[in-house]
């Protein structure tokens, strides 16, 4: 068989280009050991109403302006519907679901996160401008969907 000069020079680059960019993601992965999310916490989901820190959801003051905010996902609302925290808070959010996938996004912050079933899903962000921030859920969930909100009073 026959390869024109240029192709087996292209070829050449792209199979190059190919076990570069593998040996970078291998490198990646072990050497500097970047991994997908693999400690993730798991929940019993038919059971998140008797698990604790899930069985009372809400906010935990955990230090002088620091938080942790536990909620529950479940068609079609959020608990707690209202947290209140003081303004330049840092609240760590840890969410699950009770039932299907609900989203967990508040616009205007970097929190954007799954509530997935059987699953503790959490983020972090620090509150400085005082306002209401709206939670909502951004994964189509059902019928009630667009009425599945919770907001959050940063004072
Ligand atoms: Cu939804």
């Amino acid at each position: 068989m026959n390869i024109h000069r240029y192709e087996r020079w292209w070829l050449t680059f792209g199979v190059t280009m190919l076990v570069a960019f593998l040996a970078l993601i291998g490198f990646a992965a072990f050497a500097d050991n970047i991994n997908p999310p693999s400690d993730m916490q798991q929940i019993d989901p038919t059971k998140v109403a008797q698990t604790p820190p899930f069985d009372r959801p809400g906010p935990r003051r955990t230090g002088a302006d620091s938080y942790e905010a536990y909620y529950v996902a479940r068609v079609f609302s959020f608990d707690p519907a209202v947290l209140r925290v003081p303004a330049g808070s840092l609240v760590r959010f840890y969410v699950t679901s009770a039932d299907v996938v609900h989203g967990f996004f508040i616009p205007k912050t970097d929190i954007n996160m799954m509530a997935v079933p059987g699953w503790v899903n959490t983020q972090e962000h620090r509150f400085t401008r005082p306002g209401e921030y709206l939670l909502i859920c951004h994964e189509y969930c059902g019928l009630g969907h667009q009425d599945m909100f919770a907001k959050i009073e940063v004072r």
